[in-house]
């Protein structure tokens, strides 16, 4: 018996000695820990500390087999000083709802069903700092959440959503940041639903299937993300959207628009990835001064998508630059360099592009793939250079003599001998210099009717027009050489 009761002393000692030892406390909370409206924390013995009911800090580690921690105060920070709040694949880590300036950081959540939720009317949040991980969605803001900021947290392993923003009417999610996340092994990395004027800026999103989706959200900013090993940025009916400066590589497709208009596709590195740049069914929108290299399939690809411009891309290394398909009309592409690729650009039943001051120089010079739909590929002085021409250029005005003939319906008419770089190298010679300045001043005070009238000089504002704007143009980049 004295055997037995020692055993038992020594047992409890020793459990105390550990516990205190690694300053574990856990609690399992079959329960939730609240912090009350009033600021009370409830169960009073969880570990949370708090001296001025607006900071409070986690002092153990937190194992509930229901939601974590439940916040129905305003104004008030969470700070899980590095412990954490462990579930068992159900409920909620950390729960808010009509709740202002709520933040949360520090926090290691893991296990549940949702990470941190913030739902309706929650203006404000802050979610900072926090590891995020092995839930079925890591972050989710809904209905009504202003103005709130998801930054620097580490949101891996999460079944589904890395980071959620969702909402079943308009408006929706708005004016939210989320920036500099590292988001890892989801389903999908971040996803908009019905969610508009976000900004999703800075996050490091890798290894998840999807990247980023947007459905039926407009207005949002993407961008400076480095995206990589998903698939890229998808859209769906979404529109005016800013997709600028991120960094697209090893993904299965770079960026897709799908039913999405009126978006600004810009300054992009879009390399290594299956397709470079997807349109389906996709109309007015800029796609502009993106590097578009080395995707194995398409870099640039348009289904059923009109009224669209590309324009000063770098389209370089792909199977396919550009490709318009399905009744692709009425798309802009000039000023792109379409070089190194298997196909420069290809055609299927899509007429009435204009296709104009780009740079055309192809693996074995299959620069045009074309099936008789016509198509517009000059703007009647000046067309595209072909690194195949082989017609001379007896004036010295840049243009070919002898025009370019694709098929009978497809001929550009005013060929460049060298490039297209900048619009003051009036005699696409690869130079600003003294011959440039002597086409406009030959020129000068001419408009379209006149008998001296050179369209190569019109080079500014007012077009119509070649005056002193015309030379100021030309003089300010005199002495600049292609490349
Ligand atoms: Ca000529
Ligand atoms: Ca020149
Ligand atoms: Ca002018």
């Amino acid at each position: 018996m004295k055997n037995i009761v020692s055993a038992f002393l020594v047992t409890v000692i020793l459990v105390g000695t550990l516990v205190m030892a690694f300053d574990v406390r856990p609690v399992r909370a079959s329960g939730t820990i609240y912090i009350r409206t009033d600021g009370s924390i409830d169960p009073a013995d969880a570990p949370i500390s708090t001296f001025d009911n607006v900071t409070y800090v986690l002092t153990g580690n937190i194992t509930s087999d229901a939601g974590g921690i439940v916040v129905q105060r305003s104004n008030i920070i969470v700070d899980g000083n590095g412990y954490t709040l462990q579930g068992t694949g159900s409920g909620i880590g950390i729960y808010w709802s009509v709740r202002k300036n709520v933040t949360i950081r520090n926090t290691n959540i893991k296990d549940f069903f949702e990470g941190i939720r913030k739902d309706y009317q929650s203006a404000d949040a802050r979610i900072v700092g926090n590891n995020v991980t092995n839930n079925k969605c890591g972050v989710a803001l809904s209905s009504f959440t202003y103005y709130s900021s998801i930054s620097g947290n580490n949101i891996e392993a999460n079944v589904w959503y890395g980071i959620w923003l969702d909402c079943v009417s308009v408006p929706t999610a708005s004016g939210n940041n989320i920036t500099n996340n590292d988001i890892t092994n989801s389903d999908f990395g971040i996803w908009l639903d019905w969610s508009s004027s976000n900004s999703i800026s800075g996050n490091n999103i890798t290894d998840n299937q999807d990247g980023i989706i947007l459905a039926y959200s407009d207005h949002n900013s993407i961008s400076g993300n480095h995206i990589t090993n998903n698939y890229g940025i998808g859209l769906y009916c979404s529109n005016y959207n800013s997709i600028n400066g991120n960094n697209i590589t090893n993904d299965y497709y770079g960026i897709d628009l799908d039913y999405s208009n009126y978006s600004i596709v810009s300054g992009n590195s879009i390399t290594n990835n299956s397709d470079g740049l997807e349109l389906n069914c996709s109309s007015s929108n800029i796609i502009s001064g993106n590097n578009i290299t080395n995707n194995s399939n398409y870099g640039v690809a348009l289904f059923s998508s009109s009224d669209n411009s590309v324009s000063e891309n770098d389209i370089e290394s792909n199977s396919f630059g550009v490709f318009l398909y399905y009744s692709s009309t009425y798309n802009a592409i000039s000023g792109n360099t379409i070089a190194d690729n298997s196909y420069g650009i290809e055609f299927c039943q899509s007429s009435d592009n204009t296709i104009c001051h780009n740079s055309f120089d192809n693996v074995r010079q299959t620069n045009v793939i074309i099936d008789q739909y016509p198509n517009i590929w000059d703007n009647g002085c000046e067309g595209n250079y072909w690194s195949d021409y082989t017609g001379t250029d007896s004036d010295g005005d840049g243009v070919g003599d002898m025009p370019y003939v694709i098929d009978r319906y497809n001929v550009d008419n005013c060929p460049l001998i060298n490039r297209y770089w900048i619009p003051a190298d009036v005699n696409n010679d690869l130079i600003v210099n003294i011959l440039d300045v002597v086409k406009i001043t030959g020129a000068y005070g001419a408009t379209p009717l006149s008998p001296h009238w050179n369209p190569h000089a019109d080079i500014a504002k007012p077009f119509g027009k070649i005056d002193i704007f015309d030379i100021v143009l030309c003089t300010s980049h005199y002495g600049q050489e292609w490349p």
